[in-house]
């Protein structure tokens, strides 16, 4: 029974059939425990002498049992180890980095340059009330100026905002102007029924910029709009104000900015001009003042609102605004 028990526990091969060998042998109906049940029938002389060398046995074969388990579970842990070994002085894959869409970085830029002149920059809802984004603009229901900005309305008095200006309202609305001026930058995406081509999108991006303080003027726009440009593009890029109309500033004006192309000689891209138009702008309107709760016989000042979009493509030669929303990494990681 101990030869062959040996031999077998050296031939299994894996912990479950040395198992099994183990039942055989030691198990209740194994040969050992039969013949230690057996004892009771030998002679009282022979029973001691019969006992301990069942017992012998029985121990030597669950040594053996356990040396080899022990034995077979370190194979199989090494073999594991073997597969799975590491080189650490592999070279690692290279990860493939994004970095900021390129309308995010010139966004990132126009902040950077208002934080430096005191501004804070914050963010409003893109899902608006047309409270905000018509009303508290002077913009009433039946005002012929709302078609100007042509809307997705979500129920009827729920849009996805048109313009980044319910910034205006919605900063006038909780600044204290005890604690002095309010000088504010909101940039973020809009949303208009435009039909899109090259220069127009459904969705774009718009900086909405107010300061509200006392004796504020057009020259005070003017120095701000040109810092801005100075800073984004250069100092012998000029800006230039022509009269427009918005309901929500009075006077308003449109800045152009010189041809980035043709450097204000006049080209296709400013259909000769030299100049391109990059934002709407005016003071504020004394009504959007009185409806946010703030005097406008003490207070006052000028507010703007850029396309970075339209920037973007100036800055970088971009023929087609929708470009920029096609999720293209062969043209996005130009701008790395
Ligand atoms: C406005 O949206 C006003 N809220 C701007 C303003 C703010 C005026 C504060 C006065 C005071 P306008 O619709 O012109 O104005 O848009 C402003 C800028 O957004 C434009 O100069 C242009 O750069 C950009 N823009 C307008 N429509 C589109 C469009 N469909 N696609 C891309 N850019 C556009």
């Amino acid at each position: 029974i101990k030869q062959n028990g040996l031999k077998e526990i050296d031939a299994s091969t894996d912990v479950k059939s040395l198992n099994e060998i183990r039942v055989q042998l030691l198990g209740k109906k194994g040969p050992i425990t039969q013949a230690l049940r057996g004892i009771s029938k030998l002679p009282v002389e022979e029973r001691p002498v019969v006992g301990s060398f069942a017992n012998t046995i029985r121990d030597e074969l669950a040594t053996a049992i356990t040396t080899k388990q022990t034995e077979l579970e370190n194979a199989k842990l090494n073999a594991k180890l073997a597969e799975e070994k590491l080189d650490v002085t592999l070279p690692g894959n290279q990860v493939a980095l994004g970095h900021p869409h390129v309308i995010q970085q010139i966004i990132d830029e126009i902040e950077d340059i208002f934080i430096g002149m005191g501004y804070q920059v914050l963010s409003g809802p893109e899902v608006e009330e047309d409270h905000y984004n018509f009303e508290m603009m002077n913009l009433p229901k039946d005002h012929p100026a709302r078609d100007m900005q042509d809307t997705f309305y979500i129920t009827k008095e729920i849009l996805m905002r048109t313009h980044t200006s319910p910034m205006q309202a919605r900063s006038l609305e909780k600044h204290d102007f005890s604690k002095g001026p309010l000088k504010m930058i909101s940039p973020g995406v809009v949303f208009r029924r435009d039909t899109d081509d090259p220069t127009h999108s459904h969705q774009f991006h718009q900086v909405e910029g107010i300061m509200i303080d006392k004796h504020i003027t057009m020259a005070d726009l003017k120095g701000t709009l040109e810092t801005m440009t100075h800073k984004l593009f250069g100092d012998k890029f000029k800006v230039r104000l022509r009269p427009s109309y918005f309901p929500f500033t009075e006077p308003s004006v449109e800045a152009d900015i010189t041809c980035m192309n043709c450097g204000g000689k006049g080209c296709d891209v400013c259909k000769g001009s030299g100049w391109i138009e990059v934002l709407g702008a005016g003071m504020v309107h004394p009504n959007v003042l009185k409806m946010a709760g703030v005097d406008p016989k003490e207070y006052g000042g000028f507010a703007f609102g850029v396309g970075p979009d339209r920037f973007a493509m100036l800055k970088y030669g971009v023929n087609d605004i929708r470009d920029f929303y096609l999720d293209d990494l062969r043209f996005l990681s130009q701008f790395d």
